[in-house]
């Protein structure tokens, strides 16, 4: 088959991009290597920003979260004696969404499905070719075995942190910066209506907490927990117990319930150059990774999404290569804040090992989020999410 893009990955990235091309008439064809079941009930980021939010509604696929998603203005952060709240729109003019993942992925599925496009599911033996030429190719089986070759001008690879997109680029060609850390998250999805109305990152002696939600009805809990932790040692009440204990505060409580749904995340920081190479573009985790304590994870494949696509219309028109060609230039920069960003608040909020100079200095840290308006000014700007283009 032939068309102008072909996108490898059906996660935020690739679904932004291929409905914002939609929008201006550029054709692409989407292959997606899991069920479309699958992708949509895959648990993953639950916080939008402000540009994620509107560039959602302006391209036309933000009906349902303006009726269901949960407009934050603020964040709490807790250390032991303090329940600190920052109030975004005073700080900086902007809030942010609860509005999980799974449910951008139906919104933009459904849109695209809708629209009869190009989305094969369930593929399996993806390949990109001829990727340093004008005549690239995308080779895939599709689910129901038969070979398919995507003929194109532009590859875009949005495949995640563990695609075929980028090992494509060769190792020679390639630079990547990356940081493991020692500790992952325990993360749960309960039968429990949330016990704060916003989000509430908390510092412990024992390790951070965090509590989320999706809905009314249903809460998302984080614990750090160490890199080699197996689900199968932590029982529910074990769960819950850890929860209580590291999130109390004063004569509040914590409502329990049923757990829908656990498991363990590790954490890294992780950024692979070239983003470009030839007419293959990264977009996404296929290009980096952070650590979900900024919720940048999801938001950053989506601004990817919108300079790559701005960058592929303008190649069609005005523009001829140009933003092409700034594309990774241009992407970095956010790309880089971000990073720094999440190792920040990952860094402030994680204990790692016991030592007493660094607890001190997150807690030096915390204090001075709570006292100085500069300071939680940086993280409210950055927590919601810096315009585009920055
Ligand atoms: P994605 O990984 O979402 O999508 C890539 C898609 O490509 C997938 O659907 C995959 O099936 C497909 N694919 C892969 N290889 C392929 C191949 N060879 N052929 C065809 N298709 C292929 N971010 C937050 O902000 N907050 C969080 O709490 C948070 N929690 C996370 C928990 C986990 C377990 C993980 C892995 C990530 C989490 N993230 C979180 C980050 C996450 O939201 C990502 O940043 C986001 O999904 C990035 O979107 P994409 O770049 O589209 O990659
Ligand atoms: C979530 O609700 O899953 C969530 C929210 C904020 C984060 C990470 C995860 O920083």
């Amino acid at each position: 088959m032939r068309t102008q893009v072909a996108i490898v990955g059906a996660g935020p990235a690739g679904l932004v991009l291929a409905h914002l091309l939609n929008n201006a008439g550029v054709e692409s064809v989407i292959v997606e290597n899991r069920s479309r079941n699958y992708i949509q009930a895959r648990l993953r980021a639950g916080v939008l920003e402000q540009g994620t939010v509107d560039l959602l509604r302006s391209s036309g696929v933000g009906q349902r979260l303006d009726r269901e998603g949960l407009r934050h203005d603020g964040i709490y952060l807790q250390w032991p004696g303090t329940r600190q709240h920052l109030d975004f729109p005073e700080l900086c003019g902007r809030s942010v969404w609860v509005y999980g993942q799974t449910e951008v992925v139906k919104d933009l599925v459904a849109a695209r499905v809708a629209n009869d496009l190009p989305l094969y599911f369930e593929v399996s033996d993806t390949a990109v070719h001829n990727i340093e030429t004008d005549l690239p190719t995308v080779t895939f089986t599709d689910a129901d075995g038969n070979a398919q070759t995507i003929h194109c001008d532009v590859i875009a690879g949005c495949d995640g942190s563990h695609g075929i997109c980028g090992p494509a680029i060769p190792a020679s060609a390639r630079r990547t910066w990356a940081r493991d850390y020692p500790y992952g998250w325990l993360g749960v999805l309960a039968q429990a209506p949330p016990s704060t109305d916003e989000l509430l990152y908390a510092w412990h002696p024992h390790g951070f907490a965090m509590h989320s939600m999706r809905s009314p009805s249903i809460s998302r809990l984080y614990l750090q927990v160490g890199v080699a932790e197996r689900l199968q040692d932590w029982s529910d009440d074990r769960i819950w117990t850890e929860l209580t204990t590291r999130l109390a505060h004063e004569d509040w409580e914590l409502t329990t319930g049923q757990l829908l749904d656990k498991s363990i995340t590790p954490m890294r920081s992780f950024v692979s150059l070239p983003m470009r190479y030839g007419r293959l573009f990264l977009a996404g985790d296929a290009a980096h990774i952070v650590p979900p304590t900024g919720a940048k994870g999801l938001n950053l494949a989506v601004a990817d999404a919108k300079l790559l696509a701005d960058a592929i219309i303008g190649s069609y028109g005005s523009s001829g290569a140009s933003l092409l060609d700034a594309y990774q230039e241009t992407a970095l920069r956010r790309v880089w804040r971000c990073m720094h960003f999440s190792w920040w608040m990952t860094s402030m909020l994680h204990t790692d090992g016991d030592d007493p100079f660094a607890r001190e200095l997150q807690l030096a840290q915390l204090r001075y989020l709570s006292t100085s308006r500069a300071a939680a000014q940086s993280l409210a700007e950055n927590y919601t999410g810096l315009p585009y283009g920055w």
